[in-house]
Parts: structure tokens; sequence; C-alpha cells
């Protein structure tokens, strides 16, 4: 199967199942509800659900409905990050995934609100999964690391208060392998403990994931620089006071990094398949992504 295919295909089911896991509209507070499904559903490439599900599979695992639970959470606080991302007090942006962002759509007060019950919603959802305790506590272990001080919330901290004009290589990784790799790392780290992988695969799920996310954020960067309103589906050219890749390396060498990463990746996760194609072709996809 090709890559699109495979994508459009993990895609929809990830995305049946989101509309599954949200709470309806007619339940009560019903404009709560709404906010949350407003933003989830507007889209999204669902880069970090397909992820965990690849490591799962080809870390020996097949019981794709046991696990949906725990891909969607991750789409739930993915979605929670871009709500409050996109908030005046952080990057102040009106459009996300081709629609108005969260604020814009609902107010300010809404928007932060159905961000922190997304984030919740995500702890409810695996917490009623049937997945042995075990494997259970081991990714939430995993997963409240990713999101937290030593995760997305330190590397979003830096990025906030970080100046372009101090053009700081390692304060840059910093910002990049916490704000946005430790979420993939953590996404195929947790394919792969589900899966029930040996320590050495669950190692290289780990460091093969960092290694995704720091190519997907550089080339985030560039599409900042070089994208288009229309296929981005929201602003481009805003982090230009930000510290970023193309900020300290310019654009080619930026490109350079970005395969590199790709390149290493592909090395860790070889360790669980003699078969790496779809990671090749996922890295491949990731990188000449248009949005
Ligand atoms: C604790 C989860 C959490 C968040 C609070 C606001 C915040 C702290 C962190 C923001 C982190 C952030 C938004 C990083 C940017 C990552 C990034 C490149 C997002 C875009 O991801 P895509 O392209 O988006 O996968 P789609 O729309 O395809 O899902």
């Amino acid at each position: 199967m090709d890559i699109e295919n495979y994508l459009k295909g993990w895609k929809k089911k990830v995305d049946n199942k989101l509309n599954e896991y949200l709470p309806s509209e007619e339940e009560y507070p019903p404009l709560l509800h709404k906010a949350m499904r407003y933003s989830v559903l507007a889209g999204g490439k669902r880069i970090r659900a397909i992820l965990m599900i690849t490591t799962y599979s080809l870390s020996g695992g097949n019981k794709f409905d046991e696990i949906m639970p725990f891909s969607s959470a991750i789409e739930f606080i993915h979605s929670y990050s871009l709500i409050h991302d996109d908030l005046p007090a952080m990057d102040n942006d009106d459009y996300r995934r081709g629609i108005l962002s969260s604020h814009k759509k609902f107010g300010e007060d809404i928007a932060i609100l159905a961000g922190d019950a997304l984030f919740s919603h995500a702890f409810y959802i695996i917490s009623h999964s049937d997945i042995r305790a075990d494997l259970k506590e081991k990714t939430l272990q995993v997963l409240t690391k990713a999101i937290g001080n030593k995760g997305i919330i330190g590397g979003q901290i830096e990025d906030v208060v970080s100046d372009s004009n101090k053009k700081d290589p390692k304060l840059l990784r910093y910002i990049h392998s916490h704000k946005t790799a430790s979420f993939f790392s953590a996404a195929c780290e947790i394919g792969a403990v589900l899966a029930e992988a040996t320590e050495n695969k669950i190692l290289a799920s780990r460091k093969g994931g960092l290694l995704i996310g720091m190519a997907f954020q550089i080339q985030d960067d560039i599409l900042d620089v070089e994208g288009k309103k229309e296929e981005m589906g929201k602003e481009v050219k805003k982090d230009k006071n930000k510290l970023t890749y193309p900020s300290v390396y310019g654009i080619d060498f930026s490109r350079k990094i970005a395969r590199k990463y790709s390149m290493l990746a592909l090395k860790q996760l070889s360790v669980l398949s003699v078969d790496n194609k779809i990671f090749e072709d996922l890295l491949n996809f990731l990188l000449g992504r248009r949005n």
C-alpha cells in the first residue's frame, strides 16, 4: 500500500474513534462539548496517533481495537495543546486547521476550558480502556512525562520567552525536542509498550520517535517561512521573532538537518522490524508535506 493510502486509511479510523469518544453536543454542558468537538474534528493529520499505531504494529502488536483509546488520547492532548498554543497569550493565531481557532470562534474563556476538558478527557478514556493494568501504568508514565514540565510544557515555556536575536543552538534543540519531539517520542514508545516489545525495542522506539519529532518540527519551521496560508490552514510567517532552525541555520541547512534527523530515526527504528519501508515512506512524506 502506498503511504498516502496508508495514512488516509488510519486517519479515517482514528477520526471515527475520536468522534465516538467525544461527548455529544446534546450532553450537558453543550457549549463545552461543542467547543471540544469543534477543534478535534476540524481535521488534522493524526500523525502522532498513526505513529503510535505503526510502532505498535511493527513491534508485533495486532489488537488494534484495544489500543485505539491510547491513540485517541494522544490526539485529544494534541488538540488541547493547539487550542492553548493559539491563544492570544501564546502564539495568538486566528486560524487553525483551516477554520477559526477556538478562541476566535467561542471566546478565550470557552477555548481555555475546552482545552482543559480535552486534557482530562484523554486520561478518562485511557483509564476506562481494557488494557492490562501494568501496561496502562507504563503508558501513563511515558505520556505524563512527555507532556509535562520535562516535556511539552517545558519546551513551550522556553519557546514563549525565546528571542530570535539570541541564536543559541543548544536552547533551540531544547525547545524543539521538548515542545514537539517529546510527544512524538512518547507516541512511538507507547506503541512499543502496548505491543509488549522487548526493552531494546522500546528504547529504539523512544529514540526513533524523538528524532522523527525533531525532523517534523524543523519542517514546520521551514513551512512557516515557505508555506502558503491556504495549504497550512493557518497564518504563516508567525515565527519571525522566535528561535527556529531557519533563523539560526538558514533554510537550506535546516533542510539538511531535518534529513539527517530523519535518517537517524530510520536507523533506530530498524531495530523493530526487518521491513522498515513504512517508516521510510512516512518520513519522506513528513519532510515533503505542505501542511
Ligand atoms: C501540555 C499538551 C500540553 C500543552 C500545553 C500550549 C502548549 C503547552 C504547548 C504547545 C506545543 C505545540 C503546539 C507545539 C507545536 C507542535 C506542532 C508542530 C503542531 C502542529 O502539529 P501537526 O502539524 O497538526 O501534526 P495537525 O493539525 O495536523 O494535527
